[in-house]
């Protein structure tokens, strides 16, 4: 029939099978192939017809490189009207993920059935668009206008059982064997005389939702949009499916999908899906690298990190030991994670005896001795270097041979704590973010002596403990820190020259950042920043870059902990409050320095916060720090709040144009300060040649 989608006749019942790996995404072939044996089965002698995949899934949504292009006939509305026009029954069969363009394709079917593993979703909104082929109109027919506004704007998939309580699935399915089981499941409808369920007969009675509750979802959603716009158009949809016939609906649906897909948001956000995956790949390393076996973890260190870092493992089922230093440190290091996992469970997330499974695959020990049979070890100690090497070397004598000794340090350099052993090739970052159980993000990084198939299996492992994993060559900070002085640095001359905490973080949170960077320096603790200065008595510190924070640290003001930091906190609420205390500090310390205050543009802020996480991402990407402008940006999406409906800061620079951002730089550099705001060269290179970084990324695939 086609090479990507299969039809027979088996036991009267008309079997179309789409097999179009990797995700049976409904490119043109796939369309047309279903469309073609739609038809084919109208006229043959089979009774009913079930739709179902072949490989790793159900069909996983539209095909997302086919975004953007113009569009092949015959497109996917016109393939679920044929579905669902049919007049035979038609049953899809799901196995492993119904998402997007995939969902909506059964929906159109008369009966779904699903074996219990599957989910069932329509992620599209975060893709920056919405489901473009009836989900907003179907599933508010089947599950409520509630129900379907919670699915389609979080956009998270929903187990079959789940699935099947919300109306999506008929029947959850027993027994491994699909097809069979969907034969089975097809032939006793026929059997019964079930009728042709569609969807779009069902109505919605108007007076079934409350007054005002549209607008009060609007508000709610508001509050977390970040930047995006399909949330908003997703609830027009849902409100026209109630309020309108729905051949209507559609109509409206098909507008605001229109309108969304040739979003920059959405650029935004497709380029942010491949990114993620591209991440994944390590340039050179064959697909075939053969990988280490871990089925034991151990962690070095039971602090917030690295509790939160065994929580990863033991969520997935891995065996971990947590090692401290003594019994007390042990006891305290067990019970945060004891106090992790409760609050999970309070908050009805998570059952007791998933728990309980959970705490019962983490142990405790004092004695490296223990750690002799692990597979990983991940060292989560204090950032202090003497310390680490000391680590790795008592690791180097008890761990056994090809063990992976991992590193979570921040900052220090990976290469000198792989020559701490006799085996550096095993030794690679793993830089985890806090809180580890929670953060999405895992740098991994690269010494110059990590062995490949060490590499290979700590990317697999990422993905398994449900990281998104981005590739960093050694430096100080690596890609995500070493990005981040620039921003912190600008953030705070801003104060010097005349701008407030509160418009600095405004500014910042406006563009979509998740929390401006003084709220989160008063977060993350403005004791640590101070620390880390400390340290580096290698360098010399430009007073301008920091004053501000010292001066605040000394007067024990060190964040939301303390209560106050650049900010004031509400005791109960945590809710933050300019305080003129922190702004006659600011004006006096701008004195003292010399420093002329002004008032200060928004735009200037916007430009002076991000222009220098480019042009740092810039000089990383010229010296093979990171692989990709791609990764840098997964880097700040996953591990830093970049809003996602901007893609990244490469990707930003990409759009604002590589010209301006280097003239903007330049002009800085004229007037503010030359050591701060040197243009990286491949940023001033790019800009003249008028290229972009995804230029760049092309030509050094
Ligand atoms: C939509 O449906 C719009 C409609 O409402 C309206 C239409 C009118 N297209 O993630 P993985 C590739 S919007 C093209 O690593 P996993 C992916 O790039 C769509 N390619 O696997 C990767 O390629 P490579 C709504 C796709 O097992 C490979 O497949 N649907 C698509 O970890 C493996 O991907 C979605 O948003 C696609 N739709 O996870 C679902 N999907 O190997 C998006 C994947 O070259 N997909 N690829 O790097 C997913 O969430 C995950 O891929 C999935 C599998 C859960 C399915």
């Amino acid at each position: 029939m086609s090479n990507v989608v299969s039809y027979e006749v088996v036991d009267k019942i008309g079997v179309i099978t789409v097999d179009s790996p990797p995700v049976n995404a409904l490119s043109q072939a796939v369309r047309e192939g279903i469309l073609n044996a739609v038809t084919t089965a109208q006229n043959d002698d089979s009774e009913a017809v079930v739709l179902l995949c072949a490989g790793r899934t159900f069909i996983a949504g539209a095909d997302i490189t086919e975004f953007g292009k113009p569009p092949l006939s015959p497109s996917l509305p016109e393939v679920i009207a044929a579905i669902e026009s049919s007049n035979k029954l038609v049953v899809a069969a799901i196995h492993g993920t119904a998402l997007g363009g995939g969902l909506e394709t059964a929906l159109a079917c008369h009966y779904r059935c699903a074996v219990p593993s599957a989910k069932v979703g329509l992620p599209e909104v975060k893709l920056g668009i919405l489901p473009g082929a009836g989900g907003t109109q179907r599933v508010p027919r089947i599950a409520g206008v509630k129900a379907a506004l919670d699915m389609i704007t979080a956009g998270n998939p929903v187990p079959a059982a789940a699935a099947s309580d919300m109306g999506l699935i008929d029947e959850v399915l027993s027994g491994d064997d699909l097809k069979s089981a969907a034969l089975t499941y097809a032939k006793d409808l026929v059997e019964s005389g079930a009728l042709l369920k569609r969807i779009r007969d069902i109505s919605i009675d108007p007076a079934s939702v409350e007054p005002g509750f549209f607008e009060q979802y609007r508000k709610k959603l508001a509050r977390r949009a970040r930047g995006q716009i399909a949330p908003d158009a997703i609830v027009t949809c849902v409100e026209a499916a109630v309020n309108k016939p729905i051949d209507e609906g559609l109509a409206v649906e098909r507008e605001e999908f229109t309108k969304l897909i040739s979003s920059p948001e959405s650029k935004a956000m497709r380029h942010a899906f491949f990114a993620e995956r591209e991440a994944a790949k390590i340039k050179g390393l064959p697909k075939d690298t053969p990988l280490r076996d871990i089925n034991e973890v151990a962690i070095i260190g039971g602090g917030t990190m690295g509790g939160g870092i065994a929580m990863c493992f033991a969520n997935v089922g891995i065996p971990v030991k947590l090692l401290e230093i003594s019994d007390e440190a042990l006891e305290r290091g067990l019970g945060i994670i004891r106090k992790n996992y409760s609050i999970t469970v309070k908050k009805g997330r998570m059952s007791e005896a998933d728990m309980a499974k959970r705490l019962e695959l983490i142990s405790g020990t004092t004695s490296y001795d223990d750690l002799s049979s692990v597979d990983l070890v991940i060292e989560a100690v204090f950032e202090n270097p003497d310390i680490k090497l000391e680590v790795f070397g008592k690791l180097d004598s008890v761990c056994k041979p090809g063990a992976i000794l991992a590193t979570n340090t921040s900052y220090q350099d990976v290469n000198l704590i792989a020559e701490a052993t006799k085996r550096p090739q095993d030794v690679v970052g793993m830089h985890f973010f806090s809180p580890a159980n929670v953060m999405k993000l895992l740098e991994v990084v690269r010494g110059d002596k990590t062995a490949d198939d060490v590499l290979a299996t700590v990317m697999k492992l990422g993905k398994k403990i449900g990281k998104v994993c981005a590739l960093s060559r050694v430096c100080y900070g690596f890609i995500g820190n070493r990005m981040l002085q620039g921003y912190g640095r600008q953030a705070h001359r801003l104060l010097l020259d005349g701008a407030t905490p509160a418009q600095v973080d405004a500014v910042a949170e406006k563009f979509g950042m998740a929390m401006g960077p003084l709220a989160v320096g008063d977060l993350a603790g403005l004791d640590v920043g101070y620390k880390a200065r400390q340290a580096r008595t290698d360098i010399k510190h430009d007073p301008r870059n920091h004053c501000v924070a010292t001066a605040l640290v000394e007067m024990d003001r060190l964040g939301q902990k303390s209560g106050a930091g650049y900010y004031k906190y509400d005791p109960e609420t945590r809710a933050r409050q300019s305080d003129p205390e922190v702004e006659a500090l600011i004006k006096q310390k701008a004195a003292e320095l010399g420093v002329e205050q002004r008032e200060i543009s928004d735009e200037e802020i916007l430009d002076r916060l991000f222009f220098p996480l480019i042009n740092e991402g810039a000089r990383i990407l010229e010296e093979g720090i990171a692989q990709r402008p791609g990764d840098i940006d997964i880097v700040y999406l996953y591990g830093y709040g970049f809003p996602v409906a901007k893609g990244g800061p490469m990707f930003y620079a990409d759009q604002v144009g590589l010209q301006r951002v280097y003239d903007r730089i330049c002009e800085f550099r004229d007037t503010l300060d030359a050591d701060s705001w040197q243009p990286a060269p491949l940023l001033e290179k790019l800009a003249k040649e008028g290229k972009t970084f995804a230029d760049w990324a092309q030509e050094n695939a």
